[in-house]
């Protein structure tokens, strides 16, 4: 078992889909260790994503992340980095097949619906910025 970081970011809580959202890796066999309601720092947003500092949509993907609540979860599971990415589908929405969370409820890449850890040791990281 393993676990990693998934949040419904705020476009997601603003179209009411944290319900859906939690239905898909809970059927899947997820278990949920942890989960709030919060709103993200500015500092916070800056280095949970620093890894895109030198982006050119670094300060929207910030304002976008601060600009309402997001719903942060710890998620347990088989491989859980790998089998939650599956679910949520490519980054770009366009791209992202049908039966994935992007694929089905989001089409723009700059509000895409949902975060997830991208590798074991970003999900550490993630889940002590977030849940300490
Ligand atoms: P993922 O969230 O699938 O791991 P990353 O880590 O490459 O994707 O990107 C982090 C976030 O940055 C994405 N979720 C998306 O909101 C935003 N992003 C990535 N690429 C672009 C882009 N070309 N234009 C606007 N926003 C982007």
């Amino acid at each position: 078992m393993s676990r990693t970081f998934v949040m419904v970011k705020p476009d997601g809580v603003e179209r009411g889909l944290i319900g859906e959202i939690v239905a898909r890796f809970e059927c899947k066999g997820f278990k949920i260790k942890e989960a709030k309601l919060m709103q993200i720092e500015r500092s916070l947003a800056e280095t949970h994503y620093g890894e895109h500092k030198e982006r050119p949509f670094f300060g929207d993907l910030v304002d976008f992340i601060t600009s309402g609540p997001v719903f942060a979860m710890v998620l347990e599971g088989k491989d859980a980095v790998k089998n939650a990415r599956s679910l949520i589908g490519k980054t770009n929405p366009a791209d992202a097949e049908p039966g994935t969370i992007r694929g089905d409820l989001a089409m723009d890449v700059s509000s895409n619906i949902i975060h997830g850890s991208d590798s074991d040791e970003s999900a550490e990281r993630e889940i002590k910025l977030f849940f300490q």
